[in-house]
């Protein structure tokens, strides 16, 4: 069951605000960052030019290709790690997938224009994720009936839409999305009883790495001393049914699913 779980490491394109060039030292970081997480065994690289932290600026399309595409291509050249694209554009997933990445990793599930049927069209995997409200309001007062229940609703709702675009289910993996519209006791609930969304048989995506609730659990930790609490909670959703983890510390969330697969066998 643990067997063939996944770590995906997250691969952030941002711009730099110390170079003066803008995208080329930050090309040279974001390659030299995925050659450490190969290294480390990774299985996944996601790869993403627009934050979507709460409040973040919108990124154009022309900009994200131009962030994204050189180093995919850089990546592709050098490993046979699987690549994916994280981003809610048509656009952007078409170059990406020219560029040679596998997976679409779409935080709005594939509800921007176009997007469902780019997606079909290029037939690759496609992570659905579940985000109330946008980047921009979503953590203004989230409201659920019941979370898992509504998020469940929700990834009927979107399974549907692909199925209606020609998009075969064997290509999903769904994803609650924490902390995308959220509060902490959602979040909590959400991990308490993720086994639930079990029940498409689709394959399940965790993203708990080094966010707000894993400080909140201890207490509003900074940022930097969240990674065992990161590791512990990847470790918990991977009990808990979930197939890919995506994770920033890539070798300390190795080694718990190292230990955590000796034991489980
Ligand atoms: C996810 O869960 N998350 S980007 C705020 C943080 C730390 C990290 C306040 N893309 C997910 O990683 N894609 C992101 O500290 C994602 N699932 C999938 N599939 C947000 C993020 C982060 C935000």
């Amino acid at each position: 069951m643990t067997m063939q779980t996944k770590i995906m490491g997250v691969l952030n394109v941002t711009p730099d605000s110390f170079s003066d060039g803008g995208q080329h030292f930050n090309s040279v970081d974001a390659i030299q960052g995925a050659q450490r997480m190969i290294e480390q065994g990774v299985d996944i690289i996601d790869v993403g030019g627009e934050s979507t932290r709460p409040n973040a600026d919108l990124v154009s399309v022309v900009d994200e290709i131009q962030r994204i595409i050189p180093v995919i291509e850089a990546l592709i050249k050098i490993t046979d790690t699987p690549i994916s694209i994280d981003t809610s554009k048509p656009e952007v997933m078409r170059q990406a997938v020219k560029a040679g990445v596998s997976m679409i990793n779409d935080v709005y599930a594939l509800r921007a224009d176009g997007a469902l049927k780019t997606a079909s069209e290029l037939g690759v995997n496609i992570c659905l994720m579940h985000m109330q409200g946008s980047p921009r309001n979503m953590q203004n007062n989230p409201v659920y009936n019941d979370a898992v229940d509504d998020i469940k609703y929700f990834f009927e709702q979107r399974i549907e839409a692909c199925i209606g675009a020609g998009i075969s289910t064997e290509k999903l993996i769904l994803d609650p999305g924490f902390g995308f519209g959220k509060t902490y006791k959602h979040n909590l609930e959400i991990l308490h009883r993720f086994n639930e969304f079990k029940s498409f048989g689709l394959p399940l995506l965790a993203g708990l790495s080094r966010k707000r609730m894993i400080a909140q659990m201890l207490n509003n930790r900074e940022t930097k001393g969240r990674v065992v609490g990161s590791v512990i909670a990847a470790i918990l959703a991977i009990q808990k049914g979930a197939n890919i983890v995506r994770v920033h510390d890539v070798l300390a969330t190795k080694d718990a699913l190292t230990i955590l697969q000796k034991v489980e066998k």
